[in-house]
């Protein structure tokens, strides 16, 4: 079969104004502004978990420390480096979820993504085509951009002579205001800056920002001037799209992991990477991919096809080399699909010590549900009777990690899942009761099918449970019932502020049943997975994370994987 036959472009659609905000070193920064004396300006910091840093400020990047560095490397490169502990994600949620609600505040149609903790994607199309709309050609110098329709006060001045920040691509002399595309980038570009500015002056926080017409462009070309910037790309056309696309690094790409990489240079080149070696990942450049003749759609599918791939991967690999991404920005809810708790330990090994720690996690989880799931009549607690679930996940997931020596390699997850017992949802019934029942009827049995594979000893270093699949209720439950979002969070920032919660990432398999868990109806944004998009990491040594394919120095590997379990 000649798999080179169909080598015809993607169709691009230049048709949305995608704007991916990226905080700069953002536990670093958190960090700093929770503690200002920690680092006045200039001071060199990292943020270290175990003996990595999971980032460091600019101070101590410009020194030559990088990000996923070893701290004894660090603090060799630079002695007067300052270290905090970043062991703690609560802060970093916290600061994320509030910088988040900020910036969502400005959508009008509710697509705005968070990836991971420090990212937003935010589709801002509506915004910017009403301003276009409303455009005095006449008077550019002294725009006004609105940010509502109802009320005309609502909005800022600027300058739409120019572009605000950096651009990508060459900016025509004599620019053309009837181009839709270059006006959309244009004002794109300004309503960029102005949220970058509100973030930094009404929290503190600066960002990067990138502005284009899909995730993957705005998040690449975001990437090009750091820190606190902008880059607008201006692509007007398929080509000036290709041609920026061709001078990157296929390995920088989101979406193209480590193995895809080597798999691809191994098929240009004729000769695999070396075993446990990421060095050859990246001399590769898109453009040389793209313009093989060897790569095409069905030709990438087969390449890229074994276990565990996802069909349709060949003609999405081939839209990512063109620069082509339909993905839509995701809009965010205020349901999360699904909640989990966890907690780690030092090695638990009897079943008193187990049972009792599940207890603990059930009863966090109980009201992790109350606190997420339920609705109140008029945002205020109310009582029992009042309360209806907005949703109601339909499993339970137990997933537990346990190491069999403190190597890397011999980090183990397993998980099972079954229902989630119809009791839990009970709202009269005492909580600390209810997580007993949840503990003996469901978790331990959930834990004694995971004893059989582990044998009768346990050392456990993190046990995780969750509740996944989840049901939209209340609508069925009582109608036109709906509730204080505000009133929630800050609900939700009290109760929960002792303990370490997480909401991961629903890339585990139902062994139960088989099925994948269903699509999310709602999506968590600190469930997204990492995966391939989170870029930016150093990748010196020679070993990769099983669960993205990064390439990761094995010292951190373990730090890389806890990163996984927590921010997912
Ligand atoms: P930037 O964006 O280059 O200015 O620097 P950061 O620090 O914001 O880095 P970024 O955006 O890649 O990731 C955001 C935060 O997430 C970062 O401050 C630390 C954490 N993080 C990201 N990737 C990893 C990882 O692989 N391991 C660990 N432990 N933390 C990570
Ligand atoms: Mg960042």
């Amino acid at each position: 079969m000649d798999f080179t036959q169909s080598r015809k472009p993607p169709t691009h659609s230049h048709n949305r104004l995608i704007l991916q905000f990226d905080y700069d070193c953002f536990y670093a920064q958190v960090h700093t502004i929770l503690n200002p004396s920690l680092a006045p300006p200039g001071t060199p910091l990292g943020i270290k978990q175990k003996n990595i840093l999971a980032t460091c400020n600019y101070a101590a990047r410009a020194r030559g420390v990088r990000k996923l560095m070893l701290v004894t490397e660090a603090s060799r490169l630079c002695p007067e480096l300052r270290l905090v502990d970043g062991e703690d994600l609560t802060p970093f949620r916290d600061i994320s979820k509030k910088l988040f609600g900020f910036v969502r505040g400005f959508s009008w149609c509710g697509r705005v993504e968070r990836l991971g903790l420090d990212e937003i994607f935010m589709d801002v199309t509506d915004l910017v085509d009403h301003n276009i709309s409303c455009l005095n050609r006449n008077g550019l110098e002294s725009s006004f951009f609105y940010l509502s329709k109802q009320d005309p006060e609502k909005g800022f001045p600027c300058d739409l002579t120019t572009f605000a920040g950096m651009v990508e691509g060459e900016v025509p002399d004599k620019p053309n205001y009837d181009d839709v595309r270059f006006l959309r980038l244009l004002l794109g570009s300004h309503l960029a800056l102005y949220l970058r500015t509100r973030i930094e002056d009404d929290y503190g926080y600066t960002s990067t920002c990138g502005v284009s017409t899909n995730k993957v462009l705005s998040k690449l070309v975001g990437a090009r001037h750091k820190p606190r910037n902008q880059t607008t790309l201006l692509a007007l056309t398929d080509d000036d799209v290709t041609n920026f696309m061709d001078d990157l690094k296929l390995r920088s790409v989101p979406g193209i992991g480590f193995k895809m990489a080597s798999i691809l240079e191994s098929h240009l080149t004729g000769h695999s990477p070396p075993e446990n070696s990421h060095e050859c990942e990246s001399k590769l450049k898109v453009g040389q991919v793209r313009k093989s003749p060897k790569i095409s759609p069905a030709s990438l599918e087969k390449m890229l096809s074994g276990p565990g791939a996802e069909r349709g991967a060949g003609s999405r690999i081939w839209q990512l080399l063109h620069g082509v991404d339909p993905s839509e920005v995701k809009e965010a809810s205020d349901v999360p699909s699904q909640i989990s708790i966890e907690d780690t330990y030092k090695g638990l090994s009897t079943m008193p010590q187990i049972i009792e720690e599940l207890h603990k996690l059930s009863h966090s989880l109980l009201r992790r549900m109350k606190i997420d799931l339920l609705t109140r009549g008029d945002g205020a607690l109310a009582d029992a009777g009042e309360q209806r679930w907005l949703a109601r996940p339909r499993t339970l997931r137990l997933s537990i990690r346990s190491w069999h020596n403190m190597h890397a390699q011999n980090y183990q997850r397993a998980s099972r899942s079954g229902p989630l017992p119809n009791f839990v949802f009970d709202l009269q019934s005492d909580m600390e009761h209810l997580a007993e029942r949840l503990v003996s009827e469901a978790l331990l049995p959930l834990l004694r099918r995971l004893s059989s594979e582990k044998g009768p000893k346990w050392n456990l270093q993190l046990i995780n449970i969750c509740a996944a699949n989840m049901v939209m209720g209340a609508a069925e439950d009582r109608p036109g019932v709906g509730r204080n979002i505000a009133s929630m969070f800050k609900h939700q920032d009290e109760a929960l502020r002792p303990w370490r919660v997480m909401q991961d990432g629903s890339d585990v398999d139902d062994e139960e049943t088989g099925e994948r868990n269903s699509p999310p109806q709602v999506q968590d944004p600190e469930e997204t997975p990492a995966s391939d998009t989170e870029g930016g990491w150093e990748e010196s040594d020679n070993d990769s994370c099983p669960q993205c394919g990064h390439a990761i120095p094995a010292f951190a590997l373990a730090a890389h994987l806890r990163y996984h379990d927590l921010e997912e």
